[in-house]
């Protein structure tokens, strides 16, 4: 990959507008007229250490306005920039690929208004998830969304990647989800398309452009999200099984016996779990070994109710010898700690140095599949083992089984190109034979563009081009990177 010559070089003039325009020192990161390159690797650099981008500008605009200012003076200069939220995403999107400058969204952090009547909550895209689902919660809702990265990530970057998560099963996806979205053009238009209604088939529905636009034809401002009731009761409970085939049978019966109150239902095998309790010496909460694990979790009125009917399922699906073993959380502290042994596998699962990550879309009888044979494809070339002579560590698998979505993750010491030849295009090959996704949620950014096609139809690929282009005719937004 080279640089577009296309796109102009960075000078002094560049960082003095940009200086003027936003005022505060704070935001600016000039790497241009002096050395801030330590400043500078936070944002040059992703969640995984596996992206580096170039960049020797950060800008941090405050509001809406400097946002269209910023963007309409790149266009005009032929500035290339990338859109970056809390810089969580794992697909390469939010850091530059060369010297793009960074628009930083981290000081648009204003709650708008929330009506508690109809659960619409406003803000700015900058707004961290956790931020934002506290408040929530002092009113008595759920920002309708949940990930492991709540607490950097933020609402802008959730909709710009169209995230999923851990109760998507439950609340939906973000399409549906959110209700309006400000956002800025590359040439400064403001798209002020905030509404605040559920309802409203007046013509094509622009603003789903945005969400899952990873940047690349406006950035986001602002966003306006329909919230549901919080449910009081929440209660946890982490199963131990033999085979995948028992995995499905549970998560049948878990729909039957717990129907509206189910809100998550989470796989995890039993080598991602041992790889946790290596990497961060946590204690899993089922004695002995068990090849796959689920958590369960329902929300609903009443804890006690709510708790009969997740000790009665448990008792069902251990009775018919579905489930080997499991335990039912009995306080909040609990329910935390179950919880980390799902949400801790992403953070822990690093701790060897790099991570092959694939998120994918597969129809859920055949979803463990691909990693029984990725983990036989990789050990019979001799490049899984448990000492440094070995650049896997191992093959492991976990994820969204209640939306049919599977994290297949790579732990190795080091990346090496070998490892990646086994890797890629089989694993593109083995979903697209199955008509699923090469990714489910995280979105293409750089890491996944390259293989759209074995997701997307030329026709629609066709598609994808014209609107960036209508959009982005200069296409400064986020370059080489999506389609
Ligand atoms: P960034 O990483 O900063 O940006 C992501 C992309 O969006 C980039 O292309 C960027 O250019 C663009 N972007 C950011 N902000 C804007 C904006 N305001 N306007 C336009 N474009 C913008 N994802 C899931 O779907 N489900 C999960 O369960 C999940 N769990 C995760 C767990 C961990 C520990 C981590 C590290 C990540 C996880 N993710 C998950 C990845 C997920 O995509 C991100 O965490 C999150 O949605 C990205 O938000 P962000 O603010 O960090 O965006
Ligand atoms: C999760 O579900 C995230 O934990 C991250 O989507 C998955 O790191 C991954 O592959
Ligand atoms: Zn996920």
């Amino acid at each position: 990959l080279k640089r577009d010559p296309k796109y102009a070089k960075i000078s002094s003039e560049h960082v003095e507008y940009f200086k003027k325009l936003l005022g505060s020192e704070s935001a600016v990161v000039d790497g241009v007229s002096q050395d801030a390159s330590e400043d500078l690797e936070a944002f040059n650099s992703d969640w995984m250490r596996k992206y580096r981008g170039h960049a020797k500008l950060v800008v941090k605009p405050g509001n809406t306005e400097e946002v269209s200012k910023i963007l309409k003076y790149c266009n005009d200069n032929m500035l290339a920039v990338v859109p970056q939220g809390g810089n969580t995403g794992l697909v390469g999107g939010s850091v530059p690929v060369f010297d793009e400058i960074v628009i930083n969204l981290s000081r648009m952090n204003r709650i708008r208004s929330f009506d508690e009547v109809s659960g619409i909550f406003v803000a700015d895209a900058g707004v961290i998830l956790e931020v934002a689902d506290n408040f929530l919660a002092e009113k008595k809702h759920i920002f309708p969304l949940d990930l492991g990265a709540k607490g950097s990530c933020q609402i802008g970057g959730n909709v710009a990647t169209n995230a999923g998560g851990l109760r998507l099963l439950r609340y939906g996806s973000l399409h549906g989800n959110v209700l309006g979205i400000e956002a800025v053009l590359p040439n400064g238009t403001i798209v002020d398309d905030l509404s605040k209604l559920r309802k409203n088939n007046t013509g094509y529905d622009i603003k789903q452009l945005f969400i899952g636009g990873e940047g690349t034809i406006g950035i986001i401002t602002g966003v306006s999200i329909q919230c549901a009731q919080r449910s009081p009761a929440i209660n946890v409970a982490y199963f131990g099984l033999d085979s995948f085939e028992k995995v499905q049978t549970a998560f049948r019966e878990a729909k039957g016996h717990l129907s509206e109150i189910l809100s998550a239902f989470e796989l995890m095998d039993g080598r991602s779990q041992n790889l946790v309790t290596k990497a961060s010496g946590r204690k899993l909460p089922l004695e002995g070994e068990h090849p796959f694990h689920c958590l369960v979790e329902t929300s609903g009125s009443n804890s006690d109710h709510d708790n009969e009917k997740l000790e009665a399922f448990l008792e069902h699906v251990m009775g018919e010898e579905i489930v080997s073993d499991g335990v039912v959380a009995q306080d909040q502290t609990q329910v935390l700690d179950l919880w980390g042994c799902r949400e801790g596998i992403p953070e822990c699962l690093g701790h060897w140095g790099g991570v092959y990550k694939y998120d994918l879309s597969i129809p859920i009888n055949e979803l463990y599949a691909l990693v029984e044979e990725t983990r036989e494809k990789l050990t019979s070339a001799g490049l899984v083992g448990d000492s440094e002579q070995y650049p896997i560590v191992d093959v492991v698998g976990y994820g969204h089984m209640g939306d049919s979505n599977l994290h297949l993750n790579v732990p190795v010491r080091r990346y090496e190109k070998e490892v990646e030849n086994q890797l890629e295009p089989f694993v593109f090959e083995w979903v697209s034979k199955r008509n699923g996704s090469i990714s489910a949620e995280h979105g293409l950014g750089i890491a996944k563009k390259p293989f759209i096609r074995y997701s997307r139809s030329p026709t629609i690929i066709e598609l994808m081009r014209q609107i960036k282009n209508l959009y982005d005719p200069n296409g400064i937004m986020n370059p080489y990177k999506y389609v």
